[in-house]
């Protein structure tokens, strides 16, 4: 019961604890091209992810229908990109690309100087190391697994893109991170706003400390 008890407050304190530089966003509260389906799932953050209905491929978008718009605010900085996804099955080679626009700003479309393709992104691991694969929600730093660059800004309200590539692959939620700061998925994922069963789960860490401390 003691080591119970210590595991919910451990996963309690990382609910509660968020990184002051986190920017974070739903992916389903963007401005979506009409290739894009907002679907409802549990286990995504705010309950529900975007993917596409439309395989394509190339080196860039090519079209309105592929593209998110997002608007962040962020102090003047350097930030790096993390994405939540998921690889659907089957033909998980077939649902694992996206386009992601190089540094903030709207981006022009078949311009393949603008945009990073990503494609093959099964092996890429959350700070943890737990690999990406297949129907398994995960979060991954761009910035230092991928080719993706770092984001600059001056301060203020930037434009940020991403684009499907592929169909199959969901987006759930990202983050621009101060560079160099190192937050776990769990922190990542404390700034989405909590779940019922996360709330239940603090309340019962705070039980948890109230019986110790009573015990003493
Ligand atoms: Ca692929
Ligand atoms: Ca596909
Ligand atoms: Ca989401």
């Amino acid at each position: 019961m003691k080591t119970t008890i210590t595991s919910l407050l451990i996963s309690a304190s990382s609910l509660s604890t968020s990184y002051a530089t986190t920017i974070y966003v739903e992916a389903e509260s963007g401005s979506y091209g009409a290739n894009y389906t907002s679907t409802a799932d549990s286990l995504a953050l705010g309950n529900a992810y975007l993917s596409s209905n439309l395989a394509l491929g190339g080196n860039s978008p090519v079209g309105a229908a592929q593209v998110i718009d997002y608007q962040v605010t962020l102090s003047v900085g350097t930030y790096d990109l993390y994405v939540r996804g998921y690889i659907e099955t089957p033909s998980p080679g077939n649902n694992d690309s996206i386009f992601v626009g190089n540094g903030f700003g709207a981006k022009a479309l078949s311009n393949d100087a603008e945009w990073t393709a990503l494609n093959n992104m099964q092996s890429l691991q959350s700070p943890e190391g737990t690999t990406l694969g297949t129907d398994n929600y995960v979060w991954i730093n761009f910035t230092t697994k991928t080719d993706v660059s770092q984001f600059t800004t001056t301060g203020g309200t930037e434009t940020f893109q991403l684009a499907h590539r592929e169909d199959g692959f969901r987006i759930d939620a990202f983050a621009f991170v101060t560079s160099g700061e190192t937050p776990s998925s769990a922190q990542l994922s404390a700034n989405a706003v909590p779940e019922p069963s996360s709330l239940a789960l603090i309340g019962l860490g705070a039980v948890g400390a109230l019986l110790r401390r009573n015990r003493r």
